[in-house]
């Protein structure tokens, strides 16, 4: 029976799919038609969360495929009945233990040879273009390159999505560092404020990402979600907030330089964080370059102008 028997979808098998992004990725896989896949880890244990949101999956009409990754052989014979694997293991959180894992499901990949696409975990700057970036958050840009690197040279036709900042973690805290709600009275605003960002609401991400597998335009190149709407700088973020609440914010800014100082106090995880922070607000690193042949690279919502992507502001209303 042909694989891509859903109208001539492919079969989807998602490998982190009860994750941040995964979870929207699975649900825009089924609501976009196809047969989708989602790997059970054996490792999963007593993830009571993990487990019922794998099972709101298969109600959903997902597939549930046992897998382990010190099991080789679950893998080649999860992604034998598929046709496109997406990879949303997060580096955020378990960061050289996912590099592991991802070389693990490439060489999967390799032997099970009837891959059309894979689309490794990115979701966020394009790390390509952040060679310069800062320890210790260089670590997550190194990583990305080294699976790139090993897909490649594995001739695995590949799709890369940078996805820029997701608004859980960057707009209802008006792109404030340790916390994830509004600023009740101060926020302390990057340089200026004015440097441009992306931000996307992550059910659209998961919308584009689905939208690539199966497109001929999107075939080893990389796939930028920048929306115009949401090219926005910091102050915009924070003018848009203050008109929704007609509440006006006491602004602190701060220098690159001093910013910067901060890493001195921190542990690792956070000094990752001040350097990512500094290369999307200070350098402006999600915005600083053109889209188009000499990255690769393609823009979502000019291939798919369908998609009602969510502005911020509306994005914003839910924290008012
Ligand atoms: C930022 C974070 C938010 C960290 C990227 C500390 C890689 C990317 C836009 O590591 O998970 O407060 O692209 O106190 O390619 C972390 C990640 C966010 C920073 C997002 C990141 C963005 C990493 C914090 C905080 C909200």
């Amino acid at each position: 029976m042909l694989k891509s028997d859903k109208m001539g979808k492919s079969k989807i098998l998602i490998v982190g799919g009860t994750g941040y992004i995964g979870r929207r990725i699975v649900k825009a896989s089924l609501a976009q038609g196809h047969e989708t896949y989602v790997l059970k880890r054996q490792e999963i244990g007593l993830d009571i969360e993990k487990i019922q949101m794998l099972l709101s999956f298969k109600e959903q009409g997902a597939h549930l495929v046992d897998g382990s990754f010190s099991d080789h052989q679950s893998l080649v014979n999860a992604i034998k009945q598929v046709d496109v694997v997406i990879s949303t293991m997060s580096g955020v959180h378990f960061r050289s233990h996912n590099l592991l894992m991802q070389l693990k499901l490439i060489e999967a990949i390799k032997e099970a040879g009837n891959i059309k696409r894979f689309l490794p975990s990115e979701f966020g700057m394009d790390p390509a273009r952040m060679d310069h970036a800062l320890p210790p958050g260089r670590e997550t840009f190194d990583e990305k390159m080294i699976v790139r690197k090993a897909i490649e040279y594995a001739k695995i036709p590949y799709t890369y999505v940078s996805a820029n900042c997701f608004a859980g973690y960057f707009v209802g805290n008006l792109s404030q560092m340790g916390s994830l709600l509004p600023p009740k009275d101060k926020v302390l605003v990057y340089g200026d404020g004015n440097v441009k960002a992306v931000y996307m609401d992550e059910d659209d991400v998961g919308t584009y990402t689905m939208k690539t597998v199966d497109d001929h335009r999107t075939l080893n190149k990389t796939v930028y979600l920048r929306p115009p709407n949401n090219i926005l700088s910091q102050m915009e973020l924070i003018e848009k907030w203050e008109n929704i609440t007609n509440t006006k914010l006491e602004k602190n800014n701060i220098s690159g330089h001093d910013f910067l100082a901060l890493m001195k106090g921190m542990d690792k995880a956070g000094q990752a964080g001040i350097g990512h922070f500094y290369h999307i607000f200070y350098e402006g690193c999600l915005t600083n370059f053109e889209i188009g042949e000499d990255n690769n690279g393609v823009e979502a919502s000019e291939l798919y102008p369908e998609v009602q992507y969510t502005r911020m502001d509306t994005y914003l209303k839910r924290y008012a």
